[in-house]
């Protein structure tokens, strides 16, 4: 029999049935969302997608899982996380409970150079052995992508090893890793006062080396006053937009530069933070179709009071994303679960947008939605079933609704 004709179910490896399935695709239905409902796989991909009364008749071969009901989502994707450091800045907190604020300590020298200093002296191993441990921590909440900014390097070889370690991590786990190029994080100590000098060395030497060794997915700038210029962004990304990688920007974070709307004028996958966005720049958003990725733990834990304009954003059709931003200063929370409660207990996101937020928009802003995001034919099998049947529950609570199963890419994580 040709291949023609043989039927549609034969190449179907397994099956997930009498599930709530929370596809996260655009839908009139929150969530995408139907009961009793089938999910195909065949091999690593999605193959059929449909109401349980309606699976057609599967052979033998074909593994079938009875959900009894559990709720089945798409895989979480962390967009924005800086996994790959060394050392922690537990110090820093405590000055920060005497009353020193982010921008001092970052100023005299601590913050992200603390990490820098820590990070450069860490060996490859023992870096991969951190964000391995990390990730695994992810993994388990049900993060089937995840993205991994370098950042504290801020040198070439340094940059280049913790885009190598990020790329390990997705070598040697079963996660997807989509590796972005920060080393325009703030500027090293050898450049103090030359800010320009750096940026040079980064678009002449680390970018070209780094993406020359097929390191970078994405090229990412903090613009801010205690870090970079949107003048220095525009040349950073000029830079990778001649080499054809997208760029994305942690942008009015801190203060408005107005790097949401640099960024989205020059076609960014996202524009990050965003506490200070005015109405011009989430407009430049929705022209250029910038995902907006909010951070609420950086908010949380910097105890900042500025909330990004949510009701702007909604209004504007800017899709919106949320990340861990797990990192040892602003956002030491490796819990995207907890990320996506904060997005509405403290950002008054609804659980839905929560979901399609470490979903669907999460892998748009990852230039990755024509594979994953949403439960629909034809994408990877990134799937997450999980020990409760309503999708509310996975924004409304966090450290309870364990997944109790992980497909990547249509394989059994176990
Ligand atoms: N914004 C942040 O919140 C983190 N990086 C950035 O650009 C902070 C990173 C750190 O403090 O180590
Ligand atoms: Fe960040």
């Amino acid at each position: 029999m040709g291949r023609t004709d043989m039927p549609q179910t034969a190449d179907w490896t397994r099956v997930v049935t009498h599930a709530t399935v929370a596809t996260c695709a655009p839908s009139p239905a929150p969530y995408g969302l139907s009961e009793n409902s089938a999910v195909a796989l065949a091999g690593e991909r999605i193959a059929w997608v449909g109401p349980a009364t309606e699976l057609p008749a599967v052979g033998d071969g074909v593994e079938v899982i009875d959900a009894a009901g559990a709720l089945l989502t798409p895989g979480l994707i962390d967009c924005h996380t800086h996994l790959v450091f060394a050392g922690n800045r537990a110090q820093e907190f405590e000055l920060r409970q005497q009353g020193a604020s982010y921008e001092q300590i970052a100023r005299s020298g601590g913050g992200i150079l603390a990490t820098v200093t820590a990070t450069r002296e860490a060996s490859e191993e023992q870096l991969l052995a951190l964000a391995l441990q990390r990730a695994r921590v992810l993994m388990a909440e049900g993060i089937t992508c995840v993205e991994i900014k370098s950042g504290y390097g801020l040198d070439l070889e340094s940059e280049l090893k913790l885009l190598r370690i990020a790329r390990r991590v997705g070598l040697e786990l079963p996660l997807a890793v989509h590796a972005t190029l920060l080393a325009a994080h703030t500027c090293p100590p050898e450049f103090s006062g030359r800010a320009d000098d750096y940026i040079d060395l980064v678009v002449r030497t680390i970018l070209p080396a780094a993406a020359e060794a097929g390191l970078v997915d994405s090229v990412d700038a903090f613009c801010e006053r205690i870090a970079f210029s949107p003048t220095q962004v525009r040349r950073l990304f000029d830079a990778a937009r001649r080499l054809d990688i997208p760029v994305r920007l942690h942008a009015e974070q801190l203060s408005n530069l107005h790097g949401a709307e640099l960024a989205a004028g020059m076609g960014a996958l996202s524009a990050d933070h965003l506490e200070y966005l005015d109405e011009a720049g989430a407009a430049a958003m929705a022209r250029s179709g910038t995902v907006a990725v909010l951070l609420p733990g950086a908010f949380y834990y910097l105890g900042e009071t500025r909330r990004p304009p949510v009701e702007l954003l909604r209004r504007e059709c800017v899709p919106i994303a949320i990340g861990s931003d797990f990192n040892p200063g602003s956002s030491p929370l490796l819990s995207l679960r907890l990320a996506m409660n904060m997005a509405c207990t403290l950002f008054g996101l609804t659980p839905e947008e929560a979901l399609c937020g470490v979903t669907r928009n999460a892998a748009r802003a990852l230039g990755t939605l024509e594979e994953r995001g949403t439960i629909e034919v034809g994408k990877l099998a990134d799937l997450v079933l999980w020990d409760t049947s309503h999708p509310a529950e996975l924004a409304a609570e966090f450290g309870t609704a364990s997944p109790s199963r992980i497909y990547r890419a249509g394989q059994l994580l176990g």
